[in-house]
């Protein structure tokens, strides 16, 4: 191949990866997504707030960046030795075990409403969810 032909070639095959390269450092934006904290014991308005969540980032991570970007919203966690974080408080109200009380967390997603299989330590919210935080008993 002649000098030109080869430059050639390779500015043809740069043009051809730059798109890619440019949609791959756009997922670097955070997604945002909404977070409904809801109350089904008590006759309590619902909250929803909207934060961010890193691509891939997972819930808690959405939800301290919430926490110190909105003084109205707190809340607490314990540390379980085999599953992580589980959430205690919201804003706070927190579960109790002798009045059977804890905080689920649901998701309304583009595909329907779901109860994640794990925790808010371990659940990776997609764009556009409402993360529903739902005090409740068990
Ligand atoms: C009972 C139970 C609960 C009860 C616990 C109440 C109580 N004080 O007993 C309640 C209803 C509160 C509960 C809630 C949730 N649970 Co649960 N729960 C169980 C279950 C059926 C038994 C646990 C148990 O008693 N083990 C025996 C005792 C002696 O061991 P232990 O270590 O002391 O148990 C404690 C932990 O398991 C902890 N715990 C219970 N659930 C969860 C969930 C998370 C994320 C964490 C960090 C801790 C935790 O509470 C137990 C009592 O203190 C297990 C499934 C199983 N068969 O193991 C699922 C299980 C542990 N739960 C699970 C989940 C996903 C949840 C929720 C996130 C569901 C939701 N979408 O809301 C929520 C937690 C939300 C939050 N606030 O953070 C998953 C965890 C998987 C994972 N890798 O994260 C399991 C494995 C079931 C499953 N779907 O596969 N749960």
């Amino acid at each position: 191949m002649s000098m030109i032909t080869t430059t050639t070639f390779l500015s043809a095959a740069l043009l051809l990866l730059v798109p890619g390269i440019l949609t791959q450092a756009s997922s670097y934006e955070p997604d945002s997504i909404q977070l409904m904290i809801v109350n089904s014991i008590a006759n309590v308005p619902n909250v929803t707030y909207t934060t961010d969540v890193v691509f891939r980032g997972i819930l808690l991570g959405a939800m301290r960046r919430l926490q110190e970007t909105n003084t109205d919203f707190r809340f607490t966690y314990t540390e379980d030795p085999n599953y992580g974080p589980f959430l205690v408080s919201v804003n706070g109200l927190a579960g109790d075990n002798t009045e059977h009380t804890y905080w689920e967390l649901l998701v309304k997603t583009s595909e329907g409403a779901i109860r994640p299989n794990v925790g808010i330590g371990c659940y990776i919210p997609q764009r556009n969810d409402i993360i529903i935080l739902k005090f409740t008993i068990w």
